[in-house]
């Protein structure tokens, strides 16, 4: 392939990235690194590091490309999902209701492979606003026959509540950017499902690759304000954060390739 052709084809990746089309740590990591292949440079790095700025997998991943071969990187996603989709078989076991949020692979993969193994279970979700990535959990998970009901954002308390009339949700499964030393990072909104989950007794448990984890502070990526309100009144403030922090006295636990642990054991565990 011809150096311009690279360029094209790096610059195309990069643009899917901040434009969300490819979304999620795991696959932004994947096509970050595949960008990287196609121009291999700091100044690359740099950029793609930039487009995503709460992504530590992807940094990892670009970290190793001198240890690590880009089919060695490739086949860690693989056996990690692989060993989360046993790992979530464990959790759900009984499980009827599972609360998910925005579009997690890890997560998603998971709910796919437990659906392959015959558990019965249906799902809630959230339409996750302002992107709609909720639409792409629903949409996959309803092609694997799993039984979906998508709410909008500021209902999820419903969603989450006993009072409400909805069926009560058993088990909350978030996805993680980044597993740090206090808790982790995800999708805007998933704070408060786990404090409101946390509050409920609904057992929360964050289903991620371990190579999320970041000894770093991770900065919170702040997107466009176009994605909340095109074209605006001028002397209206809006501001788009795209991930939060989660503190892990709300988690009931962790699932990653190592097991399902405890949020305290898991960080004993990758030291
Ligand atoms: C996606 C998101 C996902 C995590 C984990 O946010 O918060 O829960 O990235 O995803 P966005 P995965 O849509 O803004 O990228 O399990 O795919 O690594």
């Amino acid at each position: 392939m011809d150096n311009k052709k690279r360029k094209s084809q790096f610059n195309q990746i990069c643009k899917d990235i901040k434009s969300i089309k490819i979304q999620g740590a795991r696959d932004i990591a994947k096509a970050g690194l595949k960008a990287y292949n196609l121009q291999p440079s700091k100044s690359s790095k740099k950029k793609l590091l930039s487009l995503r700025p709460t992504e530590p997998m992807l940094e990892k991943v670009l970290n190793q490309t001198n240890k690590l071969s880009t089919q060695e990187i490739f086949n860690h996603f693989q056996e990690a999902q692989d060993k989360i989709n046993q790992n979530v078989l464990k959790i759900i076991k009984n499980k009827k209701v599972i609360f998910t949020h925005c579009h997690s692979t890890n997560v998603t993969q998971a709910l796919i492979n437990a659906k392959k193994k015959r558990k019965n279970f249906e799902v809630y979700n959230t339409e996750t606003r302002p992107l709609y990535q909720g639409r792409k959990t629903a949409r996959e998970l309803r092609k694997a026959g799993i039984k979906v009901t998508m709410f909008v954002d500021s209902a999820l308390g419903v969603a989450l509540s006993k009072e409400q009339r909805t069926k009560k949700t058993d088990i909350v499964l978030l996805g993680a950017d980044a597993l740090t030393k206090k808790g982790v990072i995800n999708k805007i909104g998933s704070e408060v499902i786990a404090r409101i989950a946390h509050q409920e007794k609904i057992p929360t448990y964050i289903v991620a690759d371990s190579w999320k984890y970041s000894k770093k502070k991770i900065p919170i990526e702040n997107r466009s304000l176009n994605e909340i309100w095109d074209k605006a009144p001028k002397n209206i403030k809006i501001r788009n954060p795209a991930f939060e922090f989660v503190d892990k006295k709300y988690l009931t636990g962790i699932v990653t390739e190592l097991g399902v642990r405890s949020y305290s054991e898991f960080l004993k565990s990758i030291k």
